[in-house]
């Protein structure tokens, strides 16, 4: 298969990204990118990284700020998955295989932001694509954009398990063939669930299950202020505008189950298809 098209976070960073003064973090940013540009899938296993000392330092830092707070904040499907994983010296292709042998997911590497119809349409195929280089020192509570941390850590211990893994591969399969509309509203729904959902555990509590929480003790610290809107999630509603770049969200959502965010979507999926029921968003 021929690279994928990069549609954002490439090599030139926004004045905004916490390493953009720094010339050698975006030399070697733009390394690791290269990367999984030349990778090909049937080429090999997906090429080691030698991380350097202050890499592994930011690593180790943020997974130890991460596990202080996952016992209160996390939801019990990433608790349970979590050990299956070896996050002290893993590289992707480990991670990977440890995937494949749960739930018959695999990780590719990608060079930087991929376009929605691209990223969704590799979940309808159980691959999630995946960034190998790291946040940038500075900042390492909360980055702008995906980096190995969130990736590994936010990401992988949900993909371990099936039901959350069948929601995603549901998420992807309603954007085969969608229309761009469609593919834009399945971006919002994937946003607001895989990577900033929250799920119900129990009569009263509210637990993280997104990545893009899981993964930045900041993001999960505001949550725990009780500071932003809570409100149920519901895939045939018009979803907010998604934060990108600019900060934590500003509103986040809460499904009742990961089973039963899927028959919504699947609901979602045939509504789409039915020209009888016509339906806007
Ligand atoms: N903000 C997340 C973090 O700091 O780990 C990374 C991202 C997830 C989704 C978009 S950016
Ligand atoms: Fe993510």
């Amino acid at each position: 298969m021929s690279t994928l098209w990069v549609a954002g976070f490439g090599s030139d960073l926004a004045e905004d990204h916490p390493g953009f003064h720094d010339d050698v973090y975006k030399r070697r940013r733009a390394w690791i990118s290269s990367l999984a540009r030349e990778h090909r899938v049937s080429s090999g296993p997906i090429p080691r990284v030698e991380y350097t000392p202050e890499e592994v330092a930011t690593w180790t830092h943020v997974l130890s700020k991460l596990k202080d707070l996952f016992p209160d904040h996390a939801c019990q499907q990433y608790l349970s998955s979590f050990p299956y994983f070896n996050f002290q010296g893993d590289q992707l292709e480990d991670i990977s295989q440890v995937l494949k042998s749960r739930t018959n997911w695999q990780v590719r590497p990608v060079a930087g932001l991929l376009h929605p119809r691209d990223f969704l349409a590799g979940l309808a195929f159980k691959c999630f694509h995946s960034t190998q280089y790291l946040r940038h020192h500075s900042q390492p509570s909360y980055t702008p954009e995906p980096d190995l941390c969130h990736e590994l850590i936010g990401h992988m211990p949900m993909l371990a398990n099936q039901g959350y893994a069948d929601l995603v591969q549901a998420i992807g399969e309603a954007s085969l063939g969608a229309d761009d509309k469609m593919v834009w509203h399945l971006t919002k729904v994937y946003w607001y669930t895989v990577e900033f959902g929250l799920i119900r555990e129990g009569r009263d509590h509210i637990k993280a299950f997104g990545a893009g929480v899981l993964s930045s003790y900041g993001e999960l610290k505001h949550i725990a202020s009780g500071a932003p809107d809570l409100l149920p999630f519901d895939p045939f509603q018009k979803l907010p505008k998604m934060s990108y770049k600019d900060g934590y969200q500003k509103a986040y959502f809460i499904l009742d189950s990961f089973e039963d965010a899927e028959q919504k979507l699947r609901a979602l999926a045939r509504a789409m298809k039915d020209p009888v029921q016509p339906f806007s968003l």
